[in-house]
This record gives C-alpha cells, sequence and structure tokens, in this order.
C-alpha cells in the first residue's frame, strides 16, 4: 500500500515537473528582433530606438522573412540587454573586463568560453543568394572560429529573392549568435525611374566588348547600389549600432583576440578596412566630378579634418583612385544612416553612375568616409588577417603573427605593395609603418 501511495506521489511530482518544463520551454521562444518599421527615411537615427539588435519584440518588418527561432539557441527573449542568443552572455562592464589589446594585457590568452566583458550592439551582415551557401559557410566557419564563437554575435542575411530552407538551415547551424533573413524590397534593387534603360543598356554592350569585369551585369549594378546606399537602411539593420561586412569565400588568418566592435565604439571610429587598393577606372570615369558636385552643394557635410590626402594627389582636383576594399568592413550604421551619408548617396543616385557607368560601392563608401568623417574616426586593423579573392592580408611583423596564431604566408601580404593604398593611408595619418614593411614591398 506504502509503496503504492509513493509511486503515485512520484508519478504526479513527476508530471507536474513536465507540464512545468513543457510551459517553460513553450514561453521561452524567440521570435525576432525589435524592428523600426519607419525605416527608409533620411536620418533615421538608430538612437531613438533603445532596444539591442537582437532580444525584444517580434514581427518581422517590411522586408525581413522572419527570424529563424532555431539559430536563438538558449535566449529566452526576454528583456536582457545582452545582444547574445547564445548564451554567450555579457558578465562585466567595460570598466571591469578591459579588453586585452596586446600579449602583455591579462586575458591574452584566453580564447575559451564566453569572452568577458560588454557585448556592442552589433551583427555580422552578408548579402547572398541561395547559390552562394556553401561559400559563405565557409566565411562562417572561419568568423565563428577565429572569432565569434566566444562572442556570440547576431549574422544578418539579406537577398533580393527569399532564402530557401537550405541556406537558412546551413548558415543558422553554423553561426553561434541569433540568424535573421531578410528578402530586400524590389525599389531597393531595381533602376530608378530617372534612369535612361536605353542608354544603361548601351553602357552595358559596350563594357561586355571592352570586356570591363562584371561590366554587363545588370545584378552587378543593383548589388553595387544596394550596398552603397540601403544595406544599413533595411528593416533588420534598423536597431544595430555596428555592423560588419561578410562575403562568401574569405578567409581569416589569425585569431581575433579582441571585440572589433567594442574597439570601434571606444575609440570612436566610423568606419575600418584591412585591404585598399586602386579602383578600376573604366568603371568610375565620372565619379569624381559628381563627388565634387557633392561637395560644392554641400559644404556643411565635408568634415574639416579629412582624409582627401589619401583620395586625391592635388588636393581634391582629380581622384588618385585609391579606396578601401568594402568586401572587409567593420563601421558605424548610425554614420551611414547620417543625413551627411544619405545626402552624398543620393546625390550620387541621381546622376545614375550606378546605371550609366558601374560604380562599385567600395569606391563610394571609401570616397564617403575619405570626405565626410575626420580622418581619426577610419581605422586600420592590422589585427584582423584576412583574404578575399585574390588579395591577402597578412599582419607584417614575425612576432605578430606568432602572438595571433596566424597561418598567412608573409609574402603574401598585399598591404605594402606597389598597388595598395595602405601607405597612403599610413602617411596621411602620420602612422609608424611597421617593421619589417620595406621587405614586403614587392
Ligand atoms: N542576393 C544577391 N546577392 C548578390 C548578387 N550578386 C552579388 N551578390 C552578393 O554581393 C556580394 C558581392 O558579390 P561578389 O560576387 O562577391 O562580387 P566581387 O567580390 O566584387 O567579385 C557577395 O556577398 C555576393 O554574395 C545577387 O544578384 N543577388
Ligand atoms: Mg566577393
Amino acid at each position: 500500500m506504502a509503496a503504492g501511495s509513493a509511486r503515485i506521489v512520484r508519478y504526479i511530482l513527476l508530471s507536474v515537473f513536465v507540464l512545468a518544463v513543457f510551459y517553460y520551454v513553450s514561453h521561452s521562444s524567440y521570435d525576432g528582433p525589435a524592428l523600426n518599421t519607419d525605416s527608409f527615411t533620411k536620418g533615421t537615427g538608430f538612437g531613438t530606438h533603445g532596444t539591442p539588435g537582437g532580444l525584444t519584440g517580434s514581427g518581422s518588418g517590411a522586408a525581413g522573412s522572419g527570424s529563424n527561432a532555431a539559430a536563438g539557441s538558449g535566449s529566452s527573449g526576454s528583456s536582457s540587454s545582452s545582444s547574445s542568443g547564445s548564451g554567450l552572455t555579457n558578465q562585466h562592464s567595460g570598466l571591469d573586463a578591459p579588453m586585452a589589446m596586446t600579449p602583455a594585457d591579462a586575458g591574452w590568452n584566453d580564447l575559451t568560453g564566453p569572452a568577458p566583458g560588454p557585448r556592442m550592439n552589433a551583427t555580422f551582415v552578408t548579402l547572398a543568394r541561395n547559390s552562394d551557401v556553401w561559400e559563405i559557410a565557409k566565411s562562417i566557419r572561419h568568423v565563428e572560429d577565429r572569432f565569434n564563437r566566444r562572442y556570440g554575435y547576431d549574422w544578418v542575411f539579406l537577398n533580393d529573392k527569399p532564402f530557401d530552407a537550405t541556406f537558412k538551415k546551413v548558415t543558422s547551424s553554423l553561426v553561434s549568435g541569433k540568424t535573421f533573413y531578410g528578402e530586400i524590397p524590389k525599389e531597393h534593387w531595381s533602376f530608378p525611374e530617372w534612369i535612361d534603360q536605353d542608354k544603361a543598356r548601351k553602357v552595358r554592350e559596350d563594357m561586355a566588348q571592352r570586356k570591363i569585369i562584371y561590366g554587363d551585369s545588370v545584378s552587378y549594378r543593383h548589388m553595387c547600389r544596394f550596398e552603397s546606399g540601403f544595406f544599413f537602411r533595411q528593416p533588420l539593420m534598423m536597431n544595430y549600432e555596428y555592423y560588419w561586412r561578410v562575403e562568401p569565400s574569405i578567409e581569416l588568418y589569425c585569431d581575433i583576440h579582441y571585440d572589433p566592435f567594442r574597439y570601434m565604439k571606444e575609440n570612436n571610429k566610423k568606419y575600418s578596412f584591412v585591404l585598399s587598393l586602386y579602383e578600376y577606372v573604366e568603371t568610375i570615369p565620372t565619379l569624381w566630378d559628381s563627388t565634387k558636385k557633392f561637395m560644392k552643394n554641400h559644404p556643411e557635410h565635408i568634415a574639416k579634418d579629412n582624409s582627401m590626402a589619401f583620395l586625391s594627389d592635388d588636393g581634391g582636383d582629380t581622384y588618385n583612385h585609391c579606396h578601401f576594399w568594402s568586401n572587409f568592413e567593420v563601421g558605424s550604421l548610425e554614420w551611414l544612416r547620417s543625413d551627411a551619408y544619405i545626402d552624398f548617396f543620393e546625390s550620387l543616385d541621381k546622376d545614375g553612375g550606378f546605371f550609366y557607368e558601374r560604380w562599385g560601392d567600395a569606391p563610394v563608401h571609401s570616397i564617403g568616409a575619405g570626405i565626410l568623417l575626420p580622418k581619426e574616426e577610419i581605422h586600420f586593423f592590422n589585427d584582423i588577417a584576412y583574404y578575399h579573392v585574390p588579395f591577402t592580408h597578412c599582419p607584417t611583423g614575425e612576432q605578430k603573427r606568432i602572438d595571433l596564431r596566424c597561418h598567412c604566408n608573409p609574402k603574401e601580404n598585399f598591404d605594402w605593395k606597389g598597388y595598395s593604398c595602405t601607405s597612403r593611408y599610413f602617411d596621411l595619418n602620420g602612422l609608424e609603418k611597421p617593421e619589417g614593411y620595406e621587405a614586403q614591398q614587392d
């Protein structure tokens, strides 16, 4: 009898426990980021939206196709202030967890487990097609292994078509943070009404004949215009403050010992790069004329202590074609959403060069950063070793590469070669070039 009652009590307790677990699980699902539905207006600052990118609210916004709840493992969807959805929580404020910037700093070698310190309101962002899935999978693996597995930052994927189930399944399984998938609205991926289609078609035919890379491609032009003027205004991006752009098939060659987003925030940096080079002039013959027109019309937006010396060798008269390579960028979304940058983009867009020529987003971002930002707000991330076909940034100096546990071949470092513009950036900013740079000049 007693044994029988005990069994019943055990069953009741077990049932209560199972019900409690069921209740908890069914009430902790994650619905997506808080979205600002007043997007796409000029100068809509992030500042008015206080919630971090990843954790509160629900809904997918005008262009978003919803979130992938499966990727947000471990998050309760509550009002935690962390933007990490992976359980990689921020236990400490910035003050009690200073970043280890050099091997001499405490914590430099602690590369296992969640990184201490606060998380920034930041996300990775990738524009991709469904067919890019395996190439972006490789990139994610590099980013996670070298950095994000200890931080759990979110990742936003954008596409002009809906993402398919395979793309979502593969990418969400690899990202340690939450993943979000947005479909780009038609008006951000099409010809504006002021573009003369005949003129644009003739340009494409001519460029095809002259064998200019992507010269005959309509979709490449939409891509460049989107990356120049719209990615940072997509609903899924509106609640973040910083972004890190990642393209398919990139590689990271060294451990990243500190949080680049936090570095940007704490040092008031707005734009950053790892590789710079000269643009293919056939794709931008009138971009500088349009830039000069903008500078004349909007002197109020031009930063006093800017990086004109990076862009021009004659005080702004002509463009030397130097640009930061924008397939890697860590930057401020608030800056891209500022009146200054939006006015710049809209002025260029009206001139039509995305379609009448083949303006790339790299020279557009670079000229924007070069003239609109004070020069100290542009940062060179020497510590982030990077490859995107065909160029490599591999940190100069053997001790540096050993400290960062790099696996790149220093001979491939592009920084000091003749076709790189990085020397100009160093000279302009009065920076000392790293020891051993002369030996890498060709
Ligand atoms: N959704 C979508 N993404 C594209 C398209 N074309 C290029 N991309 C993406 O835009 C970025 C730049 O394209 P990519 O082919 O790497 O150009 P490249 O680096 O200049 O040779 C990559 O992240 C691509 O995945 C397109 O037609 N649709
Ligand atoms: Mg690419």
